[in-house]
């Protein structure tokens, strides 16, 4: 009898007692919130939960109460039952070395997976984690807690950019509503999540959207933040979604390019599009991944040869239409 991966991962996590949670490096509001709302459900469940992530708690999520309890290191995976991975496209892309041995779930809403783990559930259809945890969590049986289901919310508010991005469903208004009747308060997560910027944080804005060039056709934006940057305005990491929609909210703009220096000569490229550009084919051409409409990849170089050869190189991908799904998602 075939099993949904759903259903072998309840069997899988009935029969254990010790679990990770972990995410991607630069972890985002998705995969922290719903790594909480699963250690919470977890735990529920009488279940000894960590959550351990290599990168640590970006801001704003680093002031919530509930991330102090996120772990920053490695996994050590014979201290564990199983693993949970969450929207890792491989092993690599959570940051933690030497899980080969241990059992490992993975759990991604992503256009890109390798499917490396012992179980997988990739579902490229869902809004955010968040809402294939819920399903999980229902699965399991145990009850979705005002707790969890603010997790849960805030996960699927911060994926869908307030209700906002492409990846907003119905099924995504359908698992927020049943949370919001557990629950979630949507105006305590649009505060927590988008009414909470420092002063640093917008002056940044600013400093990021002045470097926004487009090409001639007027269809693709082109904005940087140095290191340099952040460092004069004390800053380290920070969540740049919210410049990255301002510069896709220009007419006639389908693909914004955002370098972020992460280190001298190595830039990491946020691609947001829209329409028929698609931006994990697109990702894909430089070696990363994502969704259709949200990805990004690496690159290496000067920031000026990278901003004279890259999006050139993009725009030669829309005009060939390459820059399409290289396979439909399932
Ligand atoms: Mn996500």
């Amino acid at each position: 009898m075939t099993t949904t991966p759903i259903e072998r991962i309840r069997e899988a996590l009935s029969r254990a007692d010790r679990l990770a949670i972990t995410s991607h490096l630069r972890p985002d509001g998705d995969s922290l919130c719903t790594s909480l709302a699963l250690a919470a459900a977890l735990e529920q469940m009488g279940k000894r939960v960590d959550i351990v992530n290599a990168d640590r708690t970006p801001y704003p999520f680093a002031n919530f109460a509930s991330c102090a309890h996120i772990r920053i290191g490695q996994i050590d995976p014979g201290a564990y039952d199983a693993v949970i991975l969450l929207e890792c496209a491989d092993v690599s892309r959570s940051g933690m070395t030497g899980l080969d041995g241990g059992f490992k779930i993975n759990i991604d809403h992503h256009y890109s997976n390798d499917r490396y783990a012992d179980i997988n559930w990739v579902q490229p259809e869902a809004s955010a984690v968040g809402e294939m945890a819920f399903a999980l969590i229902e699965e399991l049986g145990t009850p979705i807690s005002p707790e969890i289901a603010g997790h849960l919310y805030c996960a699927i508010a911060s994926d869908t950019g307030s209700f906002q991005f492409s990846n907003t469903t119905a099924r995504a208004f359908e698992v927020c509503h049943r949370l919001v009747q557990c629950g979630a308060d949507p105006l305590q997560v649009s505060e927590s999540l988008f009414h909470n910027n420092t002063p640093e944080k917008v002056l940044l804005l600013g400093r990021v959207l002045s470097t926004l060039t487009l090409n001639p056709a007027g269809d693709v934006a082109v904005i940087s933040m140095l290191r340099s940057t952040l460092q004069s305005l004390g800053l380290n990491e920070v969540d740049t979604e919210d410049i990255t929609t301002l510069a896709r909210s220009i007419k006639g703009v389908n693909v914004v390019l955002f370098f972020k220096e992460m280190e001298p000569g190595s830039f990491r490229v946020s691609i947001r599009s829209r329409g028929e550009a698609h931006a994990a084919a697109i990702a894909e051409h430089y070696g990363g991944g994502g969704h259709a409409h949200a990805a990004g990849f690496t690159v290496y170089g000067s920031h000026e040869k990278l901003l004279a050869e890259v999006p050139a190189t993009v725009e030669r991908l829309m005009r060939e239409k390459a820059a399409r799904p290289r396979s439909t998602p399932s």
